[in-house]
């Protein structure tokens, strides 16, 4: 089952980024849901989708993100045309870099301040449109979350009347934009304003009434991060949690560049429930699915978890214009398949991936191979 609306996906549209140092076209192009969703569309009845979308209110995004960062994305983009900046959107001029602002930092004092306090770099740029399409994403992404709650106590049933094996758990997905593994509880980046993935992690973790089967206490969730850059916001949001265990394969030598080692474990109560697996540049579809597979078993069904929440990026491929591993689209339906054979409830959430040509195969190549 697949959740979208095009408030979101097509909506925020920044004009342009930085590449190597020079202006390109927006990579994260409001196109890219479109052909994904075209070619699910095309798979005859395999998929059902939902433009419905359920208002959950302010409450779970503030669990994720704080106040201050929430409300200056909410008015930035007014504030900064009013200050005179340009109609094309808020990005920084001066980002208070460590090495900087060590010595303790004053209180922005403008829009063109706090746009270098409330983003890491240069790919994030804030539109007319962004926070209302950012909000929109995030709400799709908990609507697909609640879905997710009554097709697993469904699947639950259906095991224990023997109409249905572990074997064929049910997924659902939001097809969604902004993506948001970059944004951590108060900073954008990497195309990322609010983290869709971790606000719908947090709220199955809040609901009260859901309890899990393996301990009785809330629902035990693993985050799965497939995209080709490491999750440094889901990890940031997470870092101090035991629960959701936050798992990511990524490549250790391009962007977001400082998070995503190895070394990088949890910290507090959180310790050993952060695992990154970098890797290297050039990983081919069975160094890729090896890994994957070894990481279910090692530390993904260990968990116990009773959903499994997975940021689907196919910026893996091997024609991604901003990427470099060597993924094909015979490998899509590999990876899906191998996150089905977990058993448990999935809901994926759409990252990265920006061949337009390959989009919709790769992300529809995971999603069919999931469904066995
Ligand atoms: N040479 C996502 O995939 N620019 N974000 C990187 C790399 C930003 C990627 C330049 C890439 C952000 C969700
Ligand atoms: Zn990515």
């Amino acid at each position: 089952k697949v959740f979208t609306s095009t408030l979101c996906t097509t909506m925020h549209t920044p004009a342009f980024e930085f590449l190597s140092g020079s202006e390109t076209h927006f990579y994260e192009s409001p196109d890219r849901p479109g052909v994904i969703l075209k070619y699910l569309e095309s798979q005859g009845d395999a998929f059902e989708v939902t433009e419905r979308v359920e208002d959950f209110g302010p409450g779970p995004i503030e669990r994720v993100h704080k106040q201050d960062f929430l409300d200056y994305l909410k008015t930035a983009y007014e504030e900064w045309i009013e200050e005179g900046g340009h109609p094309n959107g808020v990005l920084p001029g001066t980002i208070p870099h460590y090495k900087v602002a060590r010595l303790g930092k004053l209180k922005a004092a403008n829009c063109l301040a706090k746009s270098g306090e409330y983003c890491f770099d240069l790919s994030a740029v804030i539109t007319k449109d962004t926070f209302k399409a950012a909000w929109n994403a995030a709400q799709v992404t908990l609507t697909a979350a609640k879905d997710l709650v009554r097709a697993a106590d469904e699947f639950e049933q259906s095991v224990e009347a023997g109409s249905a094996t572990r074997k064929n758990p049910p997924g659902l997905y939001a097809l969604v934009r902004p993506p948001g593994h970059h944004a951590q509880s108060d900073i954008c980046g990497g195309y990322c304003y609010l983290n869709n993935l971790a606000i719908a992690a947090q709220w199955l973790i809040d609901q009260p009434g859901l309890k899990s089967k393996a301990d009785g206490g809330p629902k035990r969730i693993v985050i799965l991060d497939i995209d080709f850059h490491h999750g440094n916001g889901t990890q940031e949001i997470f870092y101090t949690a035991a629960n959701p265990l936050y798992t990511s394969l990524h490549s250790i030598d391009d962007y977001p560049y400082f998070t995503g080692s190895a070394l990088e474990k949890g910290e507090g109560e959180g310790l050993g429930f952060n695992i990154n697996i970098p890797m290297p540049q050039a990983t081919t579809n069975d160094d890729y699915v090896e890994t994957l597979d070894k990481l279910i078993k090692d530390h993904v069904i260990p968990f116990k978890p009773d959903y499994v929440l997975v940021s689907l990026g196919v910026d893996t491929y091997k024609d991604d214009p901003i990427a470099g591993f060597l993924v094909t689209s015979e490998g899509y339906p590999r990876i899906g398949n191998s996150i089905r054979k977990i058993g448990v409830p999935t809901l994926f959430v759409q990252e990265g991936g920006y061949c337009i040509e390959k989009l919709g195969l790769n992300v529809g190549g995971i999603l069919l191979g999931y469904m066995g």
